[in-house]
């Protein structure tokens, strides 16, 4: 079975903990310590494989840590996630991204955005077209409104990482394939080469070989011709 480390990133308060118990264990927690952060594992089968994901639910963005650094390190895919009560927390997570880029040294990374608490509608602060312009400004990256309360787009959210990665491990390895036989070919060539100049060598050594025995044989001079040294 293979290994999925999915990393929860977002603002506190914006239902990190909320979302993640939600899709491990299917319960809505009404209140969570803040300061908490703890890793689930689930096991899921997407596509027919058989996935086993390790999710951890961070807390406390405001920092730079370097337990932070080591996980987003270790992670495969991210969830960022803000709240779409909160204008701030969307904001806060375009520098979380670029944590995220500069961490993994890469701009393809399995990551999608998450506005959650859509049931919230009196208090929504963001709108769709908000989380829809931020999603196009990180090259369309995968975007959910999500409800943990409800569970609505929760699953939808974390297997949609789990594709991303699932692909990225696809064309990595495929990738990888290709060079080894790339490689292979080109040692291939290279032995032809190689065989095909022995036989050249062996071929001209022949003769030459068939012209000295040819100088040496005396039944070899034309015949007529005649040594003559002119005065
Ligand atoms: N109405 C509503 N409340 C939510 C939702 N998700 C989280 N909350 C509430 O928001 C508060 C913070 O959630 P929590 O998961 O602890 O946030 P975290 O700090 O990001 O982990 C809690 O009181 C949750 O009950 C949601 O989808 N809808
Ligand atoms: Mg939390």
């Amino acid at each position: 079975m293979r290994d999925y480390k999915v990393v929860v990133l977002g603002a506190g308060g914006v239902g990190k903990s909320s979302v993640t118990v939600q899709f491990v264990q299917g319960v809505y927690v009404e209140s969570y310590d803040p300061t908490i952060e703890d890793s689930y594992r689930k096991q899921i089968e997407i596509d027919g494989r058989a996935c086993d994901l390790e999710i951890l639910d961070t807390a406390g963005v405001a920092q730079f840590t370097a337990m932070r650094e080591l996980y987003i390190k270790s992670g495969k895919g991210f969830l960022l996630v803000y709240s779409v009560t909160d204008e701030n927390s969307l904001k806060e997570l375009l520098a979380l991204r670029e944590q995220v880029l500069r961490i993994k040294d890469s701009e393809n990374v399995p990551m999608v955005l998450i506005g959650n608490k859509c049931d919230l509608e009196d208090d929504r602060v963001l709108s769709i077209d908000d989380g829809i312009k931020v999603s196009q400004d990180w090259g369309l990256v995968p975007f959910y409104e999500t409800s943990a309360m409800y569970k609505t787009n929760v699953d939808e959210a974390f297997v949609d990482v789990v594709r991303q990665i699932m692909r990225k491990e696809a064309s990595i390895s495929a990738e990888k394939k290709q060079q080894k036989e790339l490689q292979k070919q080109n040692e291939l060539n290279k032995q032809e080469e190689a065989q095909s100049g022995a036989n050249d060598t062996q071929k001209e050594e022949t003769q030459n070989n068939r012209l000295k025995q040819s100088i040496n044989d005396p039944s070899n001079t034309p015949s007529g011709s005649k040594c003559c040294t002119i005065m």
